[in-house]
C-alpha cells in the first residue's frame, strides 16, 4: 500500500532532478544562517555552482558540534515568528541540539510518517497505541500527526503506567504499537506477569535505539505482532525519515527529502552501496533548520539490492553510533551486538548491564545478564556451567574476553525510552 504513490516510485532520473532542484533551494535557505554563510563562502561555494547530484559533495560537512555551537537558535533560517514547534535531543553530554519547524516542517514531517505507516499496512482501521514519549522528544509527536494524518484512531499513552498500557491494548482493542524496542519487551513482559494474551496486536513499530535481529524475534514471539524498524533523529525532523517496508529487509529512506551518503567516518570519503560508514544527510525540504551534509554518527551502509515493493534505496539497519561503539582491548563492539548473543541463548533474559573499567591499564568488560525467568530454579548456584557457556558465546561473536555476572530475573534496570546499557568508567579517577 502507498500514500503517495507518485512520489514514493519515481524513477532514478526523476529523483535526481527533484533532488538537485531541492539541494539548490536548501542551499539558498541554508545561506540565511551565519554559520552557513560562512561556511560556503570559504569554501567558494554558491547554489548556482551546483550542476549536478556529485557537486553535493564538494560541499563541507556539519557536525553535532556545530549546532550545540548554535545554541538555542543560532541555526533558524527563518525568524521565530515563523517557527511553530520547537523540539530538542536530551542532551546527555553537553548543551541540547534545538531543533526548530515551520508550518510547513510540520507538514512535511506528517506527509513522511503516512508513508511510513501506510507502507506496514496501516490505515483507518487501526487503533494505534503510542508509547514514545511526548515532549521534547520528536518520537510521541512525530509519530502522533502522521497517525492521525491517515486516520487511525490514536491513542497518545505516552511511555510508563506499564500496567494501564496493557490494559488499554486490551480494552480499546490496539492493533498498532509503537514504542522503544526496550520498551516493547516491558510491555510483553508485564503482559505475561498479568498472565493475558493481547490477541487484537498485529503490528509493532520499533525504533529510537538500536536492536537486533533477535530482538525483532522476541518482540514478535512474545506480543504476537509483525515488528518494523523505524529509524530518524531530530535534526532530520525526528521519526520518519527511514521506515521499514512489508519485506523488513533494510529501511527505505524517503530520497525525495533526503540526500543520503555514506562516508568513511576516519577520512570523509563517500563510500559505495555495500560499504559501511557514517551516515550524511542533507534534508531537501526543511526550512526552518536547513542543513548541509550532516553527519549523523550513525553507522549503516547503503543497500545494492533494489526492493520488490518498488521504493527506493534502502539503508542496512542502524548498527549503532560511531560514539556508542566500545572499544575494548583494541576490538570493536557495538552493544547490539551483546544483546543479540545475549538473546540467541535461552537460558538468559533480554535484560543486561555492560560496566567497564581500566584495570591495570587494561579493559576490563563484564557483562551483568538476567538469566531467564522459566529456568531460574530461586538459586544462583550451580549456574557455573551457564556462565561459561554465555561467556563462549560472546567471545565467539565479539572476539573479546569479557566476565560475566549472571543475576536474578527482574534485578536489571527497565527502560521506558531509550535504554542505557553501558557504563564506560575507564574515564574515571580511583
Ligand atoms: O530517536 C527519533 C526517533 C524517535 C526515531 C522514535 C525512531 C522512533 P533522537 O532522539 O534525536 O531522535 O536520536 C537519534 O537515535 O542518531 C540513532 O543513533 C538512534 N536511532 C534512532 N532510531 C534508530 C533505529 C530519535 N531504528 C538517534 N535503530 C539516531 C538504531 C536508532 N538507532
Amino acid at each position: 500500500m502507498f500514500w503517495n504513490n507518485h512520489i514514493e516510485t519515481l524513477s532514478d532520473d526523476e529523483l535526481a532532478a527533484l533532488q538537485l532542484k531541492r539541494l539548490k533551494w536548501t542551499i539558498r535557505q541554508a545561506e540565511k544562517v551565519p554559520f552557513y554563510r560562512t561556511q560556503l563562502r570559504e569554501a567558494g561555494l554558491h547554489a548556482d555552482d551546483i550542476r549536478s547530484l556529485d557537486d553535493a559533495g564538494r560541499l563541507p560537512f556539519t557536525r553535532k558540534q556545530d549546532l550545540r555551537e548554535g545554541y538555542p537558535f543560532g541555526f533558524f533560517a527563518v525568524p521565530l515568528k515563523q517557527i511553530v514547534r520547537i523540539h530538542t535531543t536530551s542532551g546527555t553530554t553537553g548543551k541540547p541540539t534545538v531543533v526548530g519547524y515551520t508550518r510547513q516542517d510540520l507538514d512535511n514531517w506528517a506527509e513522511m510518517m503516512a508513508r511510513d505507516l501506510t507502507m506496514v499496512g496501516l490505515s483507518d482501521d487501526d487503533v494505534f497505541q503510542n508509547a514514545l514519549g511526548y515532549g521534547l522528544f520528536t518520537g510521541g509527536l512525530g509519530f502522533h500527526y502522521g497517525a492521525e494524518k491517515i486516520g487511525m484512531t490514536v491513542i497518545p499513552s505516552a511511555t510508563g503506567n506499564t500496567k494501564r498500557q496493557i490494559e488499554m491494548i486490551m480494552d480499546f482493542g490496539v492493533t498498532a504499537i509503537n514504542s522503544t524496542p526496550s520498551y516493547g519487551m516491558r510491555l510483553a513482559e508485564v503482559a505475561e506477569e498479568m498472565g493475558v494474551e493481547l490477541d487484537t496486536l498485529r503490528v509493532g513499530i520499533f525504533g529510537a535505539e538500536p536492536w537486533s535481529d533477535n530482538m525483532r524475534k522476541e518482540l514478535e514471539e512474545r506480543l504476537g505482532i509483525t515488528a518494523y524498524d523505524s529509524y530518524g533523529m531530530s535534526e532530520m525532523y525526528g521519526p520518519g525519515a527511514s521506515f521499514e517496508c512489508e519485506e523488513r529487509n533494510g529501511l527505505h529512506f524517503w530520497h525525495d527529502s533526503y540526500l543520503v551518503e555514506i562516508i568513511d567516518p576516519e577520512t570523509g570519503e563517500v563510500l559505495g552501496p555495500g560499504e559501511r560508514g557514517e551516515l550524511v544527510v542533507t534534508p531537501l525540504v526543511k526550512e526552518a533548520m536547513p542543513l548541509i551534509r550532516y553527519r549523523t554518527g550513525d553507522i549503516t551502509m547503503l543497500m545494492e539490492d533494489r526492493c520488490p515493493c518498488g521504493r527506493g534505496q534502502k539503508i542496512a539497519r542502524i548498527m549503532g553510533r560511531s560514539d556508542d561503539m566500545l572499544v575494548i582491548r583494541g576490538v570493536n563492539v557495538f552493544p547490539s551486538q551483546i544483546e543479540h548473543v545475549l538473546l540467541s541463548l535461552p537460558e538468559v533474559g533480554e535484560q543486561f548491564m555492560v560496566y567497564i573499567d581500566r584495570m591495570h591499564h587494561l579493559d576490563e568488560m563484564n557483562i551483568e545478564v538476567e538469566i531467564n525467568r522459566e529456568c531460574f530454579s530461586g538459586e544462583l548456584k550451580d549456574l557455573a556451567k551457564l556462565q561459561k557457556r554465555v561467556a563462549g558465546a560472546l567471545r565467539d561473536t565479539l572476539g573479546l574476553r569479557t566476565s560475566v555476572t549472571l543475576v536474578e530475573p527482574g534485578t536489571l534496570p527497565r527502560f521506558e525510552g531509550k535504554a542505557k546499557r553501558v557504563i564506560d568508567r575507564r574515564g574515571e579517577v580511583w
